[in-house]
């Protein structure tokens, strides 16, 4: 391997070596500590160490890395003290997650580092988003961010590098060309001569980098770095390396043909490193068993520490309690002064407010800039606050979503629009993975609002029609909010926004031009959770939420022989339950009409709600309607029939009557 042309001071050369072998120690360590059962899976990096070490000294320390499953040398060399890594591998309470996720699924804003999550992708788009945000600040800073060859092959590589050429990002991706994803080699993953080639079909720069070299390493990547700096953009690197043990430990290598671990262990890039290092009379045999000592020590020291560290103690209302980040909700009170308004432009009122009181707020979404949305919501806004700040984005829900994670990694909140909420799917692992889980994990909230354009009645067939809150409810750690009025669709969007936690908020297309009411002027606010009495009555109990709020309203005004409590629930979560149950222990009846389809659906879990609250109370069996079981057809015949309010009218009918 040729060191030779370096102009690296001796001292940096040592540290060098120290870094690579401290990441080398722990984990020979670690691979005895997993053989004895003390600590779960563990992925290695051995072979490797010359890629986390060289990128991570060529970095600035407030710089963010955001490592894999092999880059313990990340941590390392980012001085993270040793006794919490090891507690967060044993689940110790003061590990960095307190025992809820492990390895290396964590991140540590103190030391600039945003680990992974399982699924491999979504930190690059993360990466952009951080990287976004030293842009618009130009603060003149580089974002490193990691992938294996085989996480290349997911979209989340591909829109992340997309957005970061389009929107020219200071993040330097680094591809870990190690031969092998899981068992899987790289001739079964791409079919291209080198994965660096991929930036030429996103218009940039790529470098290929012999990834056992420290040397090479070192010095290329700081090059880089520093040109970043001066010209953000974004750069693809591919690392050349080899991965010489299982994917994990207990998955083994007997797939990997001998004579390939046989030439890669040639190319160790710590004991190639070493003997350079004592030909050229740099380090002598002796000082490199005392740096090892040294290592071995600290490791054992800290291993003393971690052991005795606590396991977290289960407490069911502790846990529930962290799912989402605290927040002190303060209300702010509407002004007198109303203008009569439509459902869409209290949308837009809600967002200008909003911009107007955070000035680093972003809105990123499909044609919402010059042409101010699909339905015109942001018409004028990219005037007032600038392209920084409302972003047209190229079409990739993912990234997008991933960008908004890394905004909110940097203290910073956006709003994302889905140009109509059927396209979630394609961000939904970010959404239900990444912003949902983040701050449950490690503390990192997701301060993220995610406008959904939905809903039927509008023609608009199965892909541009669905309402699909309960894909949504259904998972812990995301907020949902589901407005009927303009007033209420203005003060909830406003805190949804205030709110430093992830919040879907559903606004029903239907109602965007067709529903109008007084909205007061300005900045006003309404508490998540609370659900509305539209009518209060004796007889009966109606829950409803979105667009058939206003179905229900016409059916009861019909209704002049029997009264009733109409409850709008405007959030379902939180989900108001006490208002659900206090007043079916009055009326002793319930009908919940929801606008999704059956099955699983809002309308099923507030019906079990009742069933287990107010049993003795009821004197008849909680019915539920809804949309029929079947995609949404457009024809309006058709929809009509899909749709649940002929069938409301007859059920709600027939329960007045039980
Ligand atoms: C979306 C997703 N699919 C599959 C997996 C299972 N899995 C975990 S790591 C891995 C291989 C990753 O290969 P590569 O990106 O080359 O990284 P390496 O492990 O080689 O460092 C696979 C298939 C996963 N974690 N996430």
């Amino acid at each position: 391997m040729n060191y030779n042309n370096s102009n690296l001071k001796t001292i940096d050369l040592i540290d060098l070596f120290t870094d690579m072998l401290r990441s080398r120690l722990i984990e020979e360590k670690m691979l005895i500590l997993l053989r004895q059962g003390k600590i779960s899976k563990w992925f290695s990096g051995i072979g490797q160490e010359a890629i986390s070490v060289g990128v991570t000294k060529s970095l600035d320390s407030d710089e963010f890395i955001l490592p894999m499953h092999r880059n313990l040398g990340v941590f390392t060399t980012r001085n993270i003290p040793l006794s919490k890594l090891f507690s967060q591998w044993q689940g110790k309470y003061s590990g960095f997650t307190k025992g809820r996720d492990r390895s290396f699924h964590f991140g540590s804003i103190k030391y600039n580092i945003v680990g992974m999550i399982s699924h491999l992708g979504p930190q690059l788009g993360v990466a952009d988003g951080i990287a976004l945000h030293q842009k618009i600040n130009k603060t003149n800073k580089v974002t490193a961010v990691f992938t294996g060859d085989g996480g290349t092959s997911e979209g989340d590589f591909h829109e992340a590098l997309n957005v970061a050429s389009v929107w020219s990002l200071p993040v330097l991706f680094c591809i870990e060309n190690n031969g092998y994803g899981l068992s899987t080699e790289t001739k079964e993953q791409y079919n291209c001569k080198n994965l660096a080639d991929k930036a030429i079909g996103y218009g940039m720069e790529s470098h290929i980098i012999d990834g056992n070299n420290i040397v090479e390493v070192y010095t290329k990547i700081s090059e880089i770095v520093k040109s970043i700096r001066k010209k953000p953009r974004p750069v693809l690197i591919e690392f050349l390396t080899f991965r010489m043990r299982g994917h994990e430990e207990a998955s083994g290598t007997k797939y990997v043909p001998d004579k390939l671990l046989k030439k890669w262990s040639l190319k160790d890039p710590i004991i190639n490193f070493e003997n350079y290092l004592i030909s050229n009379e740099i380090l002598n045999y002796k000082d490199v068993a005392d740096i090892k000592s040294l290592i071995k020590e600290d490791i054992n020291s800290n291993l003393e520490i971690a052991y005795k560290e606590k396991f977290p103690n289960p407490d069911i209302d502790y846990e529930i309690a962290d799912v989402f980040k605290k927040f002190k909700f303060k209300i702010t009170s509407p002004n007198k002064n109303k203008t009569n308004i439509r459902f869409i432009d209290a949308i837009s009122e809600g967002l200008d407010e909003s911009m107007k009181k955070y000035n680093s707020l972003v809105i990123m979404g499909q044609d919402i800039a010059q042409y101010g949305g699909v339905f015109k919501i942001t018409e004028g806004f990219v005037d007032k606050y600038g392209k920084e700040r409302v972003r047209n984005t190229p079409i990739c829900e993912s990234s997008i979503i991933e960008v908004a994670m890394g905004l909110s990694i940097c203290d910073t909140k956006s709003i994302v629009e889905l140009q109509f909420g059927d396209f979630i799917t394609s961000g939904f692992n970010p959404v239900v993975n990444y912003l949902a889980k983040s701050y449950y994990r490690w503390g990192q909230n997701a301060d993220i609002v995610l406008r959904m354009p939905c809903g039927a009645g509008v023609g608009a067939g199965p892909f541009h029609s669905q309402t699909n809150e309960a894909w949504f409810t259904k998972t812990p750690g995301l907020k949902v909010v589901y407005p009927a009025f303009p007033f209420d669709a203005k003060g909830l969007l406003i805190s949804s926004i205030e709110d430093p936690n992830p919040v879907l908020f559903f606004e029903h297309k239907a109602l965007y031009r067709s529903i109008r009411q007084d909205v007061p002027e300005g900045y006003y606010n309404l508490p998540l959770g609370k659900a509305c009495n539209l009518t209060y009555g004796d007889d009966l109990t109606i829950i409803t939420y979105g667009a058939p709020v206003h179905k229900a309203l016409e059916i009861i005004n019909k209704i002049d022989t029997h009264t009733f409590d109409l409850i709008d629930l405007r959030s379902l979560c939180p989900l108001d339950k006490n208002a659900i149950i206090s007043s079916v222990k009055k009326t002793g009846k319930a009908i919940i009409l929801q606008e999704d389809s059956m099955f699983g659906g809002l309308a099923s879990e507030i019906s079990s709600i009742i069933m287990e609250n107010c049993f003795e109370y009821l004197d008849a069996p909680v019915i539920r309607v809804a949309s029929l079981d079947t995609p949404i057809p457009f024809e309006k015949g058709l929809e009509d029939q899909y749709l649940p309010y002929d069938r409301f009218e007859i059920e709600l009918n027939k329960l007045l009557n039980y």
